[in-house]
């Protein structure tokens, strides 16, 4: 039986309630006047009324925005002091080691995780209005729960379409202007304002809080120039900052990283400010914190792709009087996909009958749960709606991806074309041959990849050929397979004819055409809006 907060604390009373209800309708017809003794009663009982109200557990779901997972201190940043609140909230927290995103970009990923649908079935696959997306939101099941339910941050893509029926957009000033999305501080007085009216509404509250952070523009980069008045506590420099092994060592590179660090310890500081108005409204003990990553770092061979260290995601969890503080969980795999059904069975809250995820409210117990082994995820299209479809599987061991898409021709779409390192990738290319190998690879990839994640989760030597590792292969795209069938995957003819590539073509060019209608069909983006629309 998931948490059962709810009714200790209200069955016991309604029932008394009623008890006394019964004995005074009693007492009256005994035209005996106890009026004075019910009122009495009452008076004593009506405390625990309120506060069984107040007591229902709230929920607060924080995210970030393109941090990958190894940025965070306590998962083994090589740099220290990153994310001294994000530690100090593991502490606190069940943390897990084998957590993923199922895709590594914004809109889609945020809509896997409030619907517990894989893109395919949630019909967000990109970045365009779902009107009928048939199926009912985290927000829409919270309220219908009772729950006060607003967002603050990222919400053109945490939902199918706009406006969305949230009951409030925090990030909306009082003043009516919208908060500065690297404001750390703005972060704590939308927390702060929405916990205030879910008590005025007298309802418990679900706040989704999304910090802007490490999102471009990184630190000190602003748009339209000038100065940035928003100071992460602490600023790293170039010299000192790791780089990821999918990376490479050069100056500029570096330069790029020490923004990125530095965002990473601003997005810090947001969280900082999130918990403690959360610790100052006197509603910790009785709510349920969720925090984690939309995916990886917004540079090459992280954000936009299914690689480890795209959808690898830092997630814990505090579940007052269930979660053990500070726990790792290391030995099963859980996904983005599986969040939804988690947080309901979490909050007491009846699921929907059409899930593709799975509730893991009993690891959160500390308890075993049985096929957690692997990981799907999957990708369709960037925020350009330029349409690269990929499907991937990940074990704690290997990991297996499906480009149908790379034909040897066809460039990749990625929001990270623009950043300082890939440009760096096109320069060096033009001398160094094994440059040019990895910025083939990135632009063009290879039908399907497969790697030893263990050893090689930078993902640098694809093993798909070596015969030595075919029965971990065929395992894998054999779980794949299932998974595509169970889901209804329209992807699942063309993974069955992977070795013939004129299928596998006819049906990407199909899609294309499929997409290049929608893109004309659906009504372009506002200018104003476009700049902010980006994956
Ligand atoms: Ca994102």
């Amino acid at each position: 039986m998931p948490l059962s907060l709810n009714l200790l604390f209200y069955s016991p009373v309604s029932e008394t309630f009623h008890f006394l209800l019964s004995f005074n309708r009693f007492m009256k017809s005994s035209k005996i006047i106890f009026g004075g003794l019910f009122i009495l009663l009452t008076t004593i009982v009506s405390r625990p009324i309120v506060f069984a109200k107040s007591n229902r557990i709230n929920l607060l779901l924080v995210t970030v925005d393109d941090m990958s997972c190894d940025s965070v201190g306590i998962y083994g940043c090589k740099l220290k002091g990153t994310t001294p609140n994000m530690d100090r909230l593991a502490t606190q927290s069940v943390r897990f080691e084998h957590a993923h995103v199922t895709v590594g970009n914004c809109m889609p990923c945020r809509n896997v995780m409030f619907s517990g649908l894989i893109s395919h079935n949630n019909q967000v696959e990109g970045f365009y209005q779902v009107t009928e997306p048939g199926w009912p939101h985290m927000a829409d099941l919270l309220k219908d729960a009772g729950y006060y339910a607003a967002i603050r941050g990222k919400v053109s893509h945490s939902a199918p379409y706009q406006p969305y029926a949230w009951d409030d957009d925090l990030t909306i000033l009082p003043n009516g202007e919208k908060a500065h999305m690297k404001d750390a501080k703005s972060f704590g007085e939308s927390t702060t304002r929405g916990i205030n009216k879910a008590n005025e509404l007298d309802k418990p509250f679900f706040l989704s809080i999304n910090i802007s952070d490490p999102h471009k523009p990184f630190w000190s980069q602003v748009r339209g120039g000038g100065r940035d008045p928003h100071v992460p506590s602490r600023i790293f420099k170039a010299d000192e900052v790791p780089v990821p092994g999918f990376l490479f060592e050069d100056p500029e590179v570096r330069e790029e990283l020490a923004l990125y660090y530095s965002s990473v310890r601003r997005a810090d500081d947001c969280l900082g400010e999130i918990l403690k108005a959360l610790k100052k409204s006197g509603q910790w003990e009785n709510t349920m914190i969720v925090f984690l990553s939309d995916h990886g770092m917004p540079l090459p061979f992280a954000k936009t792709q299914l690689y480890h260290h795209s959808t690898r995601t830092p997630l814990m969890v505090r579940l007052p009087n269930v979660t053990e503080a500070g726990r790792l969980e290391k030995r099963h795999m859980v996904s983005v996909v599986d969040l939804l059904p988690t947080i309901l069975d979490s909050l007491n809250i009846s699921k929907p009958k059409r899930l593709d995820g799975r509730s893991f409210y009993s690891l959160l117990k500390g308890k075993a749960q049985e096929d957690r082994g692997f990981v799907i995820k999957e990708y369709n299209e960037n925020a350009g709606r330029s349409r690269d479809p990929m499907r991937a599987i990940q074990s704690k061991k290997y990991l297996y991806l499906f480009n149908p898409w790379s034909n040897g021709e066809r460039v990749f779409a990625t929001a990270t074309n623009g950043t300082v390192t890939c440009k760096r990738m096109i320069k060096l290319a033009e001398e160094d041959e094994k440059m040019n190998e990895r910025l083939e690879l990135y632009k063009y990839r290879v039908p399907e990849e497969f790697y030893k994640v263990s050893k090689d989760p930078d993902c640098l030597e694809n093993l798909i050929n070596y015969p030595t590792q075919e029965k971990e292969l065929k395992k894998l795209q054999s779980a794949l397979e299932n998974w595509m069938i169970e889901t209804n995957d329209p992807m699942l003819e063309c993974f069955r004819n992977r070795d013939d590539p004129d299928f596998v073509e006819a049906y990407i060019q199909q899609l294309e055409s499929e997409s290049d209608l929608r893109r004309k069909s659906n009504k372009p983006i506002p200018k104003a809006k476009r700049q902010k629309k980006k994956s």
